[in-house]
């Protein structure tokens, strides 16, 4: 697939990362959100690449987002935070695009407790990457950005 240069990537979070930085440090890091925006941001500028970036907390709108990303976005990379345990939906509104989908995470949630080993939306994704802390964003963006230009 060939990159759309026009169209940027979308970046998505899930519930409670508005609150990155403010609790749990030791295993979020010590950046907010706005800082984790601002990298991906520099970044992208770096690479020669567009973002959008967004937070909800409702499965819902990030669903939304995962369609207007199908039709107006190049790819995607969602942490969908606790909803990549439990989301059926999220599963099938990133099978429903035609977008490739990167799941990424902070902490490594298969180091963690087991309810978070396994996610829902993995096998729906072109891949997983998490462990790296907030730098899971910037590796995401690296790793889609090869994707489009192979
Ligand atoms: O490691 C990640 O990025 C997670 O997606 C973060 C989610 C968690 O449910 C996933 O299992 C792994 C939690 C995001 C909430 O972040 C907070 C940050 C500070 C204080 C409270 C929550």
């Amino acid at each position: 697939m060939a990159t759309d240069h026009n169209k940027p990537i979308y970046v998505l979070n899930g519930p409670n990362l508005n609150l990155l930085g403010q609790r749990e440090p030791g295993v979020y890091g010590a950046k907010t959100l706005a800082d984790v925006e601002q990298d991906c941001m520099d970044f992208a500028a770096k690479i020669g690449i567009d973002i959008v970036f967004r937070q909800s907390n409702s499965e819902g709108e990030l669903v939304g987002w995962i369609h207007e990303a199908g039709q107006q976005g190049s790819a995607v990379a969602i942490n969908a935070g606790a909803y990549t345990h439990t989301s059926v939906a999220l599963h099938d509104a990133i099978k429903g695009v035609d977008v490739p989908v990167v799941e990424l995470h902070i902490s490594n949630i298969h180091a963690r407790e087991s309810f978070r080993h396994h996610s829902m939306i993995a096998a729906a994704c072109l891949g997983q990457i998490c462990g790296f802390g907030t730098a899971s964003y910037t590796l995401g963006l690296q790793a889609l950005s090869d994707h489009l230009e192979s």
